[in-house]
């Protein structure tokens, strides 16, 4: 697939509250506590909330047809209407409001003038930045008719992400984690992209704290309760190795097979996990646990 055009960058009305980054396009960070106050948390819920709402109505709105940019539109005009500023917008230069990553792009795919057809699938990222917090979360979407393949793609990433978040209990290092989705992901011999993880996240996109998808000892951080993260894995049906377009964003698996994506942002609770983005608007239904 051929990059597109990208359209100009769209402008968020004076009124909402912009993080640091959203005037210059430069992400500095600073040191933020690992454990949230339940103040933080507060906010965190609601922008969450605000995220997840946002992924739901955007995946609606998916169809064979309509370009990525116009799905760019739609997302910002719904995070304006909610007072959010769409976080991707000017994130280390990022030009667009949300990520539109289709069937062989693994992540990060820029929304552009490439039309959806009937058959692809395409992964909607999601990030809301309101109260002072951001809330993230992504889901792969089926556009028409999609062929079986495909299909079991989309539901095995699925069940990889909810085999991650099972794993999340306080007291046990991140490295859990990472075991659960690679086990599942190699039962039905998929891939798993190492390149890109899950990450701490709160007052900023991007925190320290880093969640591989695939098992590594070293991964010895320890999970406590008031820690929040995503848990996002990309799997592919090929190679996991992926390649970035000149864009410097769009990453694509290196065999240019399919990939999909799942992501919610996670509280460490006293006894498990709470997926804050896993509220009315949930777009995942069920966990595997509970089917
Ligand atoms: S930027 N999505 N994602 N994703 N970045 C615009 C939309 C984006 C990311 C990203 C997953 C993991 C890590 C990161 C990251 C720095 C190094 C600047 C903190 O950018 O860690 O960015
Ligand atoms: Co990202
Ligand atoms: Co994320």
């Amino acid at each position: 697939m051929l990059q597109g055009t990208i359209s100009p960058m769209r402008t968020v009305p004076a009124h909402i509250p912009r993080p640091a980054y959203a005037d210059s396009g430069i992400v500095t960070r600073w040191a933020e506590d690992r454990v949230k106050s339940t103040e933080i948390i507060h906010r965190m819920r609601h922008a969450c909330t605000m995220a997840s709402d946002v992924l739901r109505l955007a995946g609606e709105f998916v169809r064979p047809g309509i370009t990525t940019d116009a799905i760019d539109v739609y997302v910002h005009d719904l995070c304006i209407e909610r007072d959010a500023y769409p976080s991707p917008l000017n994130y280390s230069a990022y030009p667009k409001s949300v990520c539109t990553s289709v069937n062989e792009v693994i992540c990060h795919g820029i929304p552009d003038s490439r039309v959806l057809q009937d058959g692809d699938i395409v992964n909607l990222d999601v990030t809301t930045y309101i109260g002072g917090v951001h809330g993230d979360t992504n889901a792969t979407f089926f556009v028409g008719e999609v062929d079986p393949a495909s299909h079991e793609l989309v539901k095995v990433t699925e069940e990889c992400m909810w085999h991650g978040i099972e794993a999340v209990r306080p007291g046990r290092p991140l490295s859990d984690i990472g075991r659960a989705i690679e086990a599942h992901a190699k039962k039905h011999r998929y891939g798993v992209v190492k390149a890109f993880i899950g990450h701490g996240i709160g007052e900023q996109f991007h925190t320290d704290i880093q969640v591989l998808h695939y098992y590594d000892p070293r991964s010895t951080t320890i999970m406590r309760p008031g820690m929040t993260f995503t848990i996002e894995p990309m799997i592919t049906v090929g190679a996991w190795q992926h390649r970035m377009w000149d864009d410097d964003w769009t990453a694509v698996t290196t065999d240019g097979k399919r990939t999909a994506q799942f992501e919610h942002t996670l509280l460490v609770t006293d006894d498990g996990v709470d997926v804050l983005t896993g509220g009315d608007g949930a777009v995942s239904p069920s966990a595997p646990w509970s089917r």
